[in-house]
């Protein structure tokens, strides 16, 4: 910025230049107000000629540079404009929501594979039926697979009345797509050659390593994967209620497959769920059928399973809060937990087993309210002893199988018998011996 120091002998002078330049003076100040030397610094921004000049000059030499190094001038701007294109497109790539990487991802497939966990659940179920929705709304193909059994009743029931294409697998030859999706689980598993499979995408909410070779979403502090899906599908402008604008409509069936599958992860939003999970709830609320929603929880429950109840709650054996049942000969493997479910709801009984049997193999599943019962180190100490038993868990819950005739012994005298079994398994809900 231009200035000029002015010396003033006394302060005619100083009017005088105040009254010839009044418009020149922006700023002036008393520098050092002594007596009889009286500086005056006058700070001048710019003269209307000086300013005319100052431009004059830039311009002349940007025209003098634009003349003499054409090419210098052309680079400089080209690097500017790719520095800022950069930039931009980092912002974009670190702020983008994930639904939308995912779609990135899906341009350029015709057809994907969803694989669900071993014994989907619902909240897998329901996030397959997201992605496969996602997917056909870019016109590629979507097909989901699972492997175990879908045992539960509501589960069959969720199968039945919202999707009916769930395909089973034994093997990684069964899935034909060569992209594979993962859904609820980070590592595919529970099928000959499932550890050789290298997904393009994981979608999960649980701990592990897994991840998918274009894109990866693992959020663990999530209630379920479904809520996941639902903030994708918000995300990408999917409406709930039909509308005039061209959006892709969310339909019910799915809806309310992910509603189902965010209740049962997080007990009704009762239990490990973020403000994700009750925000996925809400978007997905108005598109919830509700007949179709009570099928499902409230399916048609045969005649077995209350017998193999019944037989728990009246014939199970029991030792202060402990309680053991052996039901004997069931058809559907999934009565014992459920009777093992109901048997825990009685009062004063804290910790439960109950086993029965199906094709020659005893099944057990054992429930604990106990804080001193780890019910799944009870199930993993009780098959130790027996060759290829299995059993295990968590604090609360836990299971295991073993073959009949290896718990009795194939011929020497190391077997036991059914009731020997219940033995120890009164020994070590009480704390081993
Ligand atoms: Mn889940």
């Amino acid at each position: 910025m231009p200035f000029i120091t002015v010396k003033l002998l006394d302060d005619s002078i100083s009017a005088a230049v105040n009254t010839h330049t009044p418009r020149l003076i922006r700023y002036f100040q008393i520098k050092s107000p002594l007596r009889g030397n009286t500086q005056l610094r006058l700070r001048v921004m710019s003269s209307y000629m000086e300013i005319r000049e100052g431009v004059e000059e830039t311009y002349e030499s940007i025209a003098g540079v634009i003349q003499n190094e054409p090419l210098m001038v052309l680079v400089s701007f080209l690097a500017a404009f790719l520095i800022i294109i950069t930039i931009w497109a980092l912002y974009r790539r670190f702020t983008r929501p994930q639904g939308e990487k995912f779609v990135n991802i899906l341009t350029d497939m015709e057809e994907i594979a969803v694989l669900m966990h071993p014994n989907p659940d619902p909240d897998a179920m329901g996030s397959a039926l997201a992605v496969r929705d996602i997917a056909e709304e870019q016109g590629v193909d979507a097909t989901i697979y699972y492997t175990g059994q879908i045992r539960r009743h509501e589960n069959r029931a969720f199968e039945t009345v919202l999707a009916g294409e769930f395909n089973r697998i034994d093997e990684v030859q069964d899935i034909i797509e060569e992209n594979i999706v993962l859904v609820d689980h980070n590592e595919a598993r529970g099928f000959i050659g499932s550890e050789a499979i290298e997904p393009v995408a994981v979608i999960d909410h649980h701990p592990g390593d897994g991840t998918g070779k274009l894109f990866t979403d693992v959020r663990e502090e999530t209630g379920a994967c479904a809520s996941i899906l639902t903030e994708y599908l918000q995300s990408l402008g999917w409406a709930t209620e039909k509308t005039d604008d061209e959006v892709p409509v969310l339909s019910a069936d799915t809806a309310t497959g992910l509603a189902y599958g965010i209740y049962t992860d997080t007990n009704y939003l009762s239990k490990s769920c973020t403000p994700k999970d009750f925000a996925a709830i809400e978007f997905l609320s108005k598109s919830i059928d509700e007949e179709k929603m009570d099928r499902i929880q409230n399916p048609e429950v045969d005649i077995e399973s209350l017998e193999i109840k019944a037989r728990a709650i009246l014939e199970h054996e029991r030792r202060s809060a402990f309680a053991v049942c052996d039901v004997g000969e069931v058809s559907n493997l999934d009565s014992i937990p459920q009777a093992a479910d109901e048997l825990r709801r009685l009062e004063g009984i804290n910790a439960v087993i109950v086993m029965g049997e199906k094709d020659g193999e005893l099944h057990f599943s054992a429930r604990s309210n106990d804080d001193r019962v780890h019910i799944g180190k009870v199930c993993e100490r009780v098959m130790d002893e027996v060759p290829l038993g299995d059993g295990g868990g968590h604090a609360r819950m836990g299971g295991g199988h073993c073959l009949v005739e290896y718990l009795e012994g194939l011929s020497d005298s190391n077997g036991m018998t059914r009731d020997d079994f219940k033995e120890r398994l009164f020994e070590e809900m009480s704390g081993g011996s």
